[in-house]
């Protein structure tokens, strides 16, 4: 284990500290998650955890995401499984810090892709009722908890700016439906209760430019690190 975690824990048994923290990071494709995991990689009580999407490109030699981009209805279903073990990984990994911060979650994978792809008929009813089946079990089994979740609320067209500006060379074919259709769906899971909120949400406005973000991050960690209510 993490040295300083060591310590933490020791101080945390002798003061009555609170638990380890797991923050997750959620909002739209291309909504700034991995800058704000870049401004807390450097913090010395955080882990960060970042969303597994270069093993997605290569499975087994085989780019997955490409795959799901280029045939989404007859690929969509492994993706959505791949992406639920993957994400599973992560929020089972024991902590090495204090507070330990990951890209997305298994929730965000379930209540807004794969709910996305069954509305639009890219996933079929008997893949939806299979994968419904496996995420219960398996959250049920693994309760992959979370204490706080961040939810950088992004507009679409923002999102896709910098889908543009970081030119992933399978995200080429995202059109702007996608990323509204995606947007809506985190509304209706994070602001909306339309579906189970795992943890408290706290809604960071995702539209400023870069260094505002950062100077946002840096007033605002000890909220942000789920350390201060
Ligand atoms: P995001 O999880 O949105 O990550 P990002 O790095 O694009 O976001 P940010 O810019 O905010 O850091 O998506 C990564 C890619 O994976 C994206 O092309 C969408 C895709 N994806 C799915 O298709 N289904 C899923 O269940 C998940 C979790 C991602
Ligand atoms: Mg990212």
């Amino acid at each position: 284990l993490h040295e300083r975690y060591e310590e933490w824990l020791v101080k945390k048994n002798k003061f009555s500290l609170p638990a380890p923290v797991v923050v997750a990071v959620e909002g739209n494709i291309g909504s700034g998650k991995t800058t704000l995991l870049n401004h807390f990689r450097q913090h010395p009580d955080v882990e960060v955890l970042e969303e597994p999407v270069d093993k997605w490109k290569n499975v087994g030699g085989k780019n997955l995401l490409e795959l799901f981009y280029t045939d989404c209805q007859r690929w969509s279903y492994l993706f959505e499984s791949y992406a639920v073990l993957s994400l599973m990984k992560i929020h089972k990994k024991p902590h090495v810090t204090p507070v330990k911060m990951i890209e997305r979650s298994v929730y965000s994978g379930y209540f807004c892709f794969e709910h996305n792809l069954c509305k639009s008929g890219m996933m079929s009813k008997v893949e939806h009722s299979v994968h419904n089946e496996w995420f219960n079990w398996i959250t049920k089994q693994q309760q992959p908890h979370l204490d706080l979740i961040i939810y950088l609320k992004t507009s679409p067209e923002t999102c896709m700016e910098r889908i543009k500006a970081r030119n992933r060379s399978e995200e080429k074919t995202i059109p702007m439906e996608l990323l509204n259709a995606l947007h809506e769906r985190h509304e209706e899971w994070l602001i909306q209760g339309k579906f189970p909120v795992p943890a408290p949400v706290m809604v960071v406005d995702g539209n400023r430019d870069l260094e505002e973000m950062i100077t946002f991050y840096k007033k605002n960690d000890q909220y942000i690190l789920g350390m201060k209510q």
